[in-house]
């Protein structure tokens, strides 16, 4: 257990890195030029905003610690050469911020998602009520953590008025615009731009990777649906990209090392982006999925990589058309969808010419709700 009010058991310089030495036995070493770098004190940082006032090419290539020792408080000075600089640090914050304690943060990774398939949901699909959505803050969190570790949410019992994908968006963050407007219809029409607006079906598919930046969050409402077919199909490709990494680390290395074209035109659009299907960060770790039969542009790689990358691409685009990954319901009049676009893959099957199906869509971005997420968990907290 560690004591409250002093969790440091001892404190020594070694070299050009401060040794902590933590009452559990744990230890950490801090290098210099970090904790120079990481000063809180207000002539680093500003005491309102807490934005770092200094740049990194202002600590000397020679800096070192000199002295270190513990206040009655338990907070940690150290004295700093050649600046002859003291800085003081809380027991709390070295604890908190101490890089090998801690593992690196990053709520876009497959690190911290609740990967899921088709029997994932047997309580029933994550749904909130619209009204609750409007009335209350937790409610907010509910889908906001919803988003963040499953990648969707249902947002139940709405009406099937016009525009209100765009309130909704409002509450949550901000809209992202595109070619397609603020808002898009999804119906069937005549000589459609996109394949989305005909009664055809739609495979497993990001939106927009033709797009770079992608938007990150997509939303539909359903305002009618009275034709057979036209369900809509959910696919977690943060774990369709487990599977094809288990199944075959080659092809999974194939699809984030080798970068494909993606395309959109019309009349009046014009939209490339060369990047990624499968992408990873500096810890290999999935961050973002894109794919799109109907937008992948003339596949052009180097000759002796087309063979593999083959082998790679259809061993994914056979994945994410699984069964068992997918999860298939009927979006309701009064339900309006939001998921993540770099996770999420979504599809609909074909429906008939017969009755009427009408979806409102709109874009939105992780980062606004991500940072909603963050200020409400804060409070919660607090
Ligand atoms: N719509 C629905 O990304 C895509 O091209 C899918 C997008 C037309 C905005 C359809
Ligand atoms: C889309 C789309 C699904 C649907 O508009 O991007 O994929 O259910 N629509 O119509
Ligand atoms: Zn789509």
């Amino acid at each position: 257990m560690l004591d409250q009010n002093n969790f440091i058991k001892k404190l020594s310089v070694v070299k050009d890195d401060l040794v902590i030495e933590w009452d559990d036995e744990k230890q950490s070493r801090l290098y210099s030029h970090w904790l120079r770098d990481h000063c809180q004190m207000p002539k680093s940082r500003n005491a309102n905003n807490g934005q770092r006032l200094f740049s990194v090419i202002s600590i000397p290539q020679n800096t070192s610690i000199e002295k270190v020792k513990q206040d009655e408080r338990g907070d940690v000075h150290i004295q700093f050469m050649p600046e002859n600089y003291w800085s003081i640090f809380s027991q709390e914050w070295l604890l908190r911020n101490c890089y090998n304690l801690n593992s690196h943060y990053d709520d876009r990774s497959e690190k911290n998602k609740k990967l899921w398939q088709k029997t994932s949901f047997s309580n029933g699909l994550p749904r909130v009520k619209f009204i609750n959505f409007q009335k209350s803050d937790n409610a907010k969190l509910e889908i906001l953590r919803s988003v963040r570790d499953v990648g969707f949410c249902i947002i139940k019992d709405a009406s099937t008025k016009e525009g209100l994908v765009q309130s909704v968006i409002a509450e949550l963050g901000f809209t992202r615009e595109t070619n397609y407007g603020k808002l898009f219809e999804v119906r069937t029409e005549v000589n459609p731009n996109n394949l989305a607006y005909t009664n055809m079906g739609l495979g497993s598919h990001t939106d927009n990777p033709y797009r770079e930046p992608v938007p990150t969050v997509q939303l539909l409402h359903c305002l009618e649906s009275s034709t057979k077919g036209g369900d809509s199909v959910l696919l977690d490709g943060f774990n369709a990209a487990k599977i094809l990494r288990e199944e075959n680390f080659e092809n999974f290395e194939n699809l984030t090392n080798n970068w494909i074209n993606f395309r959109f035109s019309d009349e009046k659009t014009d939209l490339r982006s060369r990047v990624p299907m499968i992408e990873v960060n500096d810890n290999n770790e999935v961050i973002k999925v894109r794919y799109n039969n109907r937008s992948i542009d003339t596949i052009n790689l180097p000759a002796e990589k087309i063979r593999p990358f083959y082998l790679a691409y259809q061993h994914w685009g056979e994945v994410i058309e699984r069964e068992e990954l997918k999860v298939t319901f009927q979006l309701q009049p009064g339900e309006i969808i939001i998921f993540d676009n770099t996770r999420v893959m979504h599809a609909r099957t074909a429906f008939s010419d017969k009755g009427k199906r009408h979806l409102q869509g709109a874009y939105t971005d992780l980062d606004g709700l991500y940072s909603l997420l963050n200020i409400l968990e804060n409070r919660n907290n607090d």
